[in-house]
């Protein structure tokens, strides 16, 4: 069991990709905004031609890492993006991101935790209360929890019912007080603030209401499905909340 792609420096490929931003990447802790949005593009396209994920180790602005379990994902713009809620409720939705836009948002500032051991600290972000969203639906008495897919056709997450009406979680639209880029899962991701940032499904396209929790992408890997920050995956951290 293990979170991170093998640390297999062995393809020139790799290696070409992993030199060069290893420069860009001192480039971009010491200057703007400007370049370090670019950064952030170089390293979501390294990541694509890299499949042995060493450019997944390496250092995104701010500390974050960029992950995903898929060589290439799909870009939704703010026009064609859509989220889908269904499963287990009376009314069944499908919103456009100026439909999330236009709800009531909620910023929330927490540290954010990878199983793996890195933290970065206090980070914005800002979207819609999953509560409301299911609030929205009327999710059905024998409904028991919510299940999130993706639109990179493969990751998936869920949460007991009582998780994901806590004011804590949020279908996310920003992140450090900007719109979310693609590599951080945008336009929309899941926010769980309490838990192993793993549970922060990126790329988010569908919320599905259901019985029972299924467990998710690394869930069925090895990882806890409760996963709260510093009482879940034999790991002490510092909690989030
Ligand atoms: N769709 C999708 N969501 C995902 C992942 C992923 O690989 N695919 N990785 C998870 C893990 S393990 C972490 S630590 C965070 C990384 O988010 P970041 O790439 O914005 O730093 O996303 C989580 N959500
Ligand atoms: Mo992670």
């Amino acid at each position: 069991m293990n979170a991170e792609p093998p640390e297999d420096p062995g393809t020139p490929i790799g290696r070409r990709v992993l030199l060069g931003t290893l420069g860009l990447g001192a480039l971009g802790v010491a200057s703007a905004p400007v370049l370090q949005r670019t950064l952030e593009g170089f390293l979501g396209a390294a990541a694509d031609k890299d499949p042995t994920g060493l450019t997944g180790l390496l250092p995104n602005g701010g500390g974050f890492r960029y992950y995903s379990v898929t060589t290439s994902v799909p870009r939704r713009s703010a026009t064609d993006y859509r989220l889908t809620v269904g499963g287990l409720v009376r009314r069944p939705a499908r919103y456009t991101l100026a439909d999330l836009r236009a709800l009531p948002q909620t910023r929330l500032v927490r540290d954010v935790q990878c199983v793996t051991g890195w933290r970065v600290p206090g980070t914005p972000f800002e979207g819609v209360r999953l509560s409301r969203l299911l609030d929205a639906a009327g999710v059905h008495p024998s409904a028991g929890a919510v299940r999130f897919t993706c639109f990179d056709g493969a990751y998936s997450e869920s949460l007991t019912l009582d998780q994901a009406r806590r004011a804590d979680v949020l279908v996310a639209l920003r992140m450090q007080d900007h719109d979310l880029g693609h590599e951080h899962g945008g336009p929309a991701r899941l926010y769980v603030a309490p838990m192993y940032f793993y549970k922060s499904a990126k790329w988010l396209s569908g919320i599905t209401v259901t019985e029972k929790v299924r467990p998710g992408y690394w869930e069925d890997r090895g990882y806890d499905v409760d996963a709260w920050v510093g009482r879940s995956n034999g790991r002490d951290d510092v909690p989030t909340d």
